[in-house]
């Protein structure tokens, strides 16, 4: 069975953690405030959940999921392989996460991976002939500083998401960037983003002619501080479905 083909124009990382309350938010409500968002047009959910036990990460996962599927949204889970595999979820891992082609191995053909890049190298190794068809989507970032990832990775600014997009060059792996995405940066990171393919990704261009965009964009406080979830998933869909206009 091929994988999904997905929209990732809004990318919604959540957790129960990741919601800005002073305490973990309660299961029911941050459910329904995940159905908001949804209702509000996140196009894709990874459930990312730290500091919580496994039986808890299941938990929330497999409630989750009911609501994803209701709205016919593909759910990923950050780093939790067993989990994913339990729920028939998408997967997604960082650099530190068990490496890409080892959760590949276990996760079979028919799910979807993704993986955290934050340098050119990294997306390269992706690219190597045989990691081929390994890797669905790169979340590339973080592009601002953020509050809500500890142990960050440098800020590598629109500057470094744009280096990375041009090694992914014409590639079918999508790309979602992540790192205080707001309403505010939006507009700077699409007019920054179309990259000029590499020479070498076309070798016959004399001038760069064509581009690599983004995909997506990926969000966690944008939405998840929003006491109106679907108000903040419609305003940033508005904006992504500008960045034609910036090309
Ligand atoms: N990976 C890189 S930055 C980040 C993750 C999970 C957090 C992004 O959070 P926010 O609130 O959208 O800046
Ligand atoms: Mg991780």
């Amino acid at each position: 069975m091929p994988r999904p083909t997905v929209d990732y124009s809004l990318y919604y990382v959540t957790g129960r953690s990741l919601l800005p309350t002073t305490s973990t938010a309660p299961l029911d409500s941050y459910l329904d405030h995940l159905e908001l968002a949804l209702q509000g047009g996140v196009t894709v959910v990874q459930i990312r959940e730290k500091d919580v036990d496994g039986r808890e990460f299941y938990e929330v996962a497999r409630r989750s999921k009911l609501v994803c599927d209701k709205y016919n949204v593909p759910l990923f889970i950050n780093d939790r392989l067993d989990i994913a595999l339990l729920l028939s979820c998408h997967l997604h891992v960082g650099q530190s996460d068990l490496p890409y082609q080892l959760a590949r191995h276990l996760l079979g053909p028919d799910r979807l991976l993704g993986v955290s890049v934050n340098t050119p190298d990294e997306m390269l190794d992706i690219l190597k002939p045989e990691h081929a068809g390994m890797v669905d989507y790169v979340g590339i970032g973080p592009a601002f500083g953020t509050q809500t990832k500890k142990n960050l990775n440098p800020v590598i600014g629109v500057r470094g998401v744009r280096d990375v997009l041009q090694v992914l060059g014409d590639s079918e792996i999508k790309a979602v960037v992540i790192g205080g995405i707001t309403p505010e940066t939006i507009p700077n990171v699409l007019a920054q983003t179309p990259a000029p393919l590499l020479p070498s990704a076309d070798p016959t261009a004399a001038s760069p002619t064509k581009y690599r965009s983004l995909d997506g964009l990926a969000v966690v406080s944008s939405i998840a501080a929003s006491p109106t979830p679907d108000v903040a998933a419609r305003e940033l869909r508005a904006l992504f479905a500008q960045r034609d206009e910036y090309t």
